[in-house]
């Protein structure tokens, strides 16, 4: 530099920005009048909220950057999670909590008369996830950035999340979810990073300079990728890691070729097909298989996420791919993103001339493989003819693998035709299929279940025949939930608790909270814990009177199921027991009663006609209890609508038994039943998926079991018959008669008959009346226990207690020690 020049400021150079309450406000104030342009006039919660956000996200900004220069120095291992799932909910509280800011922020807001309550209020949940799935994704990246771990999110983002629910005469109806209308704060923008995605076309041959035959994509249409990057904070600990989701959109250069010659306009309508592929989230829902938008979805999620990943080592390395495999790992979140699989191996050959032998090596030791379920007809398969007009170039490889992976199969089993056929990725049946499932297990080194009873069907049954082959590549990995918000954030009374008697050292160390086990024989800390149970009912009853017109008293159990509405989860065996609770009202068969508050939420696919029908069941069984003046106090009933993310902030912090009734062998994991537990509800449950870990953890003491084992289950098909069940039960009887002859549906004759003829069918693949008995009776011992407060606050307590091991930190521990083997990034604090 020349004497005679000024100094050059770089414009990184920023001073770090304030953390005290009084810097808080001052950027409240500046980001409403500088960044938003308001004045009084203006002021409504929608502004106080982003005002407070942008504040908020300043804060996150510099930790964000020294995180990726830190992980950039570093050089390492990376991991990216590929989801097309990321449930997040709200983000303010969140990072509030997570840069501990809590008490700064308290009295900012405080101080500027603004009511805390409703700027978390004012924030819509980002909803872009079905369920487990979803939120999963959501907290194993919440656990990640707590550990330090180099891990980005990569997922799509759509314009519309998971439909709103609303209830109209008991039925579901679906409204779409605008979530980005208001905005999005926590979203940064980045198309210097757009990728080109490719459709259609056809493969064809050349030559290459050398002379050497290559195959290539071409005449292919494009559709871009636009990244938007989304900050995930750990807790305390300077680190933020990434969430990337991609937006299409269309090429500049829409096609006004001799094809289109003259009309403009329709090339220019040709712009929409490219922006709808980010446009909605597919509900789970078994009407919606082989949807052609979808497999675009998932194909655009994969070659831009690849895409991108690989732009990043060619920056770094060059072409040179050596050891692209010890530096980097894909975790696929079931096998929705696994033409990843296929995608990896095109770039790798087709764009950078490795040979097949080279790419297969680096693929199959890049992709792991996470599956989340049990029921067969839940694997994914895409007819070859769709993959063939979508996706030639992509086609072309998933037959070589399969081509090549056939032929070690002839040489291990020789003349076992069965087997290869069974095996085979391609299905030839009437149209011939690929199974995602095999694609994903033949081209990842590491084939994971969330739980260990999932895992150990999945290598005993679905995917026995690959265990044979590959035992070594099978593992579990328990499913956990982020304690972070799922405790220290929704559940602020208990946290506080637990805090002043054992330290806050559990909110990244959960498996401290066994520390609160010997305090459940203190009569004084029973009596604290019992008062913050309490408080957390009291909210909830007041979002219940809000939004069903129901009153909930805080004092009486509550007991609460949410989840997806599904057949194998039997919410209709819950209402089975509720119809049971009213008949005994109803006959005076009080004496010892326990009273109680049942809540059922959560929705139902659109297409999925049975879960439709089980939510108006529930609807109509409420509006009969409830309005009974025999029934009272003993007995309420609601279907909560609309449950998502923030809801069960409210609900898990409140309930005192979690249902956890799934028909043993069909959940895999389930997460909810983790969230209850960390907040002191008990479980009744089967063993199934983790209600089998959880019960071991707590004690079978602590725990109400019942039902049939997954063993049961599949030695009862052909030999079931419910009818018979229910003819030798009173009880039963009565609950199967109150349903046909009409009471729950007055006015609406039949309605009904779909739901109690599945009870009733031989072929009930959930087994209902199997387990009515064990259930009601476990039941009625979780009622009995209720009643001694004493001993049901010290199950309480336990149950939180013993929750350790179901912490994603955890989860993302094991992930780490045994799939991924990254070194923690800690970032330099300047
Ligand atoms: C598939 C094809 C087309 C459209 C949608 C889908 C689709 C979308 C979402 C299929 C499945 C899902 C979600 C599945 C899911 O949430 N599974 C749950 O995963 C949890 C986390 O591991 C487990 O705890 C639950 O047991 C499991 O049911």
């Amino acid at each position: 530099m020349s004497k005679a020049q000024p100094h050059i400021r770089s414009i990184t150079e920023v001073p770090r920005v304030g953390q005290s309450s009084d810097d808080l406000i001052q950027g409240i104030q500046r980001h409403f009048l500088r960044t938003l342009g308001l004045s009084e006039a203006c002021i409504s919660d929608h502004y106080k909220y982003q005002a407070l956000a942008l504040t908020i996200r300043d804060r996150l900004m510099e930790n964000w950057r020294d995180t990726k220069e830190a992980v950039q120095e570093t050089n390492g291992k990376r991991t990216y999670y590929l989801s097309l799932e990321f449930l997040i909910g709200r983000a303010l509280g969140n990072a509030i909590l997570n840069l501990g800011l809590n008490e700064q922020t308290t009295k900012a807001l405080h101080d500027l008369g603004i009511n805390c309550e409703e700027m978390i209020e004012a924030e819509h949940d980002a909803g872009l996830g079905n369920g487990g799935l979803g939120r999963l994704a959501a907290c194993f990246i919440d656990s990640c950035a707590t550990l330090q771990l180099p891990v980005t999110g990569y997922g799509i983002r759509y314009e519309y999340g998971m439909f709103r629910q609303s209830i109209v005469n008991g039925f579901q109806q679906e409204a779409p979810d605008h979530w980005l209308r208001e905005g999005n704060i926590w979203e940064m923008e980045r198309p210097e990073y757009t990728q080109a995605v490719h459709f259609g076309g056809y493969s064809e041959t050349y030559h290459d300079d050398n002379g050497n035959m290559r195959l290539r994509w071409v005449n292919t249409n494009d559709v871009l990728a636009v990244p938007f990057d989304t900050p995930i904070p750990g807790y305390k600990n300077g680190t933020v890691n990434t969430l990337r989701l991609w937006k299409s959109t269309a090429t500049d250069e829409f096609d006004l070729g001799e094809f289109n010659a003259g009309d403009y306009a329709g090339s220019v309508a040709q712009k929409n097909n490219a922006e709808h592929i980010s446009m909605v989230l597919y509900p789970n829902d078994s009407n919606e298989n082989g949807k052609e938008l979808r497999l675009r979805q998932q194909y655009f999620l994969a070659s831009a996420s690849i895409k991108d990943v690989i732009r990043q080592w060619v920056e770094v390395n060059g072409e040179d791919f050596t050891h692209f495999a010890a530096k980097n790992c894909f975790q696929l979140n079931d096998t929705h993103p696994t033409v990843s699989v296929a995608e990896l191996m095109r770039i790798l050959m087709d764009d950078y001339w490795l040979t097949w032998d080279d790419a297969w090596e680096i693929t199959q030791n890049t992709m792991a493989y996470t599956n989340h379920t049990l029921l067969p007809e839940a694997l994914e398969r895409w007819p070859v003819h769709l993959f063939s007009r979508l996706l030639p170039r992509v086609l072309d490889i998933i037959y070589e693998i399969n081509a090549r992976f056939l032929q070690d199969l002839a040489k291990k089993y020789p003349g076992d035709v069965a087997r290869q056929r069974r095996m085979s990725i391609i299905e030839e049946s009437d149209v011939q299929q690929v199974r995602m499932a095999y694609l994903a297990i033949v081209g990842s080194f590491s084939i994971n279940g969330v739980a260990q009873l999932h895992s150990d069907l999945l290598a005993e049954g679905l995917f026995n025949d690959f265990y044979q082959l590959w035992p070594e590549k099978f593992n579990n990995k328990t499913n956990g939930v982020t304690q972070r918000r799922w405790m220290a954030w929704c559940n602020k009374p208990l946290s506080k608790l637990i805090t002043t008697h054992i330290g806050d050292g559990w909110i990244t160390q959960l498996d401290e909270l066994k520390q609160l086990a010997p305090l459940a024989d203190k009569p004084a800390f029973r009596k604290q814990w019992a008062a913050c149970k309490l408080e957390n009912k009291e909210r909830l009853s007041a979002v219940v009177k809000d939004v069903c017109g129901v009153a909930f008293s805080p004092t009486a159990m509550f007991d609460i199921q949410v989840k997806r509405i599904h057949e194998y989860k039997r919410q209709l065996l819950n209402v089975l027991h509720v119809i049971h609770l009213y008949d005994r009202i109803k006959r005076g068969d009080t004496d010892n009663w326990t009273n109680r508050c049942v809540l059922i939420g959560g929705k139902a696919a659109p297409g999925y006609y049975m879960a439709k029908q089980i939510i108006k069941l529930v609807s109509n069984v409420a509006d009969v209890v409830n309005s009974d003046p025999d029934v009272g106090d003993k007995l309420k009933m609601v279907f909560f609508p609309n449950y998502r993310v923030s809801a069960m902030e409210v609900i898990a912090p409140a309930a005192d038994l979690s249902e956890q009734i799934s028909t043993a062998g069909k959940e895999a994991s389930g997460t909810g039943n983790m969230k209850f537990m960390m907040n002191g509800a008990l479980t009744i449950g089967t063993l199934d998926g983790a209600n089998i870990e959880i019960r071991e953890e707590v004690g079978d003491k602590n725990f109400f079991l019942f039902g049939l084992t997954a063993e049961e289950v599949e030695a009862s098909r052909g030999n079931y018959n419910p009818n018979t069940i229910i003819e030798a039960d009173d009880d039963f009887k009565r609950v199967m008669n109150l349903i046909e002859c009409g009471h729950f549906s007055q006015f609406e004759p039949g309605l009904f008959t779909s739901i109690t003829g599945a009870i009733r069918c031989n072929d009930d693949p959930w087994l209902t009346a199997a387990d009515f008995r064990s259930y009601i009776e476990a039941q009625q011992k979780a009622s009995m226990a209720y009643q001694d407060k004493e001993q049901w606050t010290k199950m309480s307590i336990y149950n939180t207690a013993y929750s350790g091991k179901f912490s994603t930190d955890r989860t993302m521990h094991d992930y780490n020690r045994d799939i991924w083997k990254l070194k923690p990034v800690k970032p330099q604090t300047s």
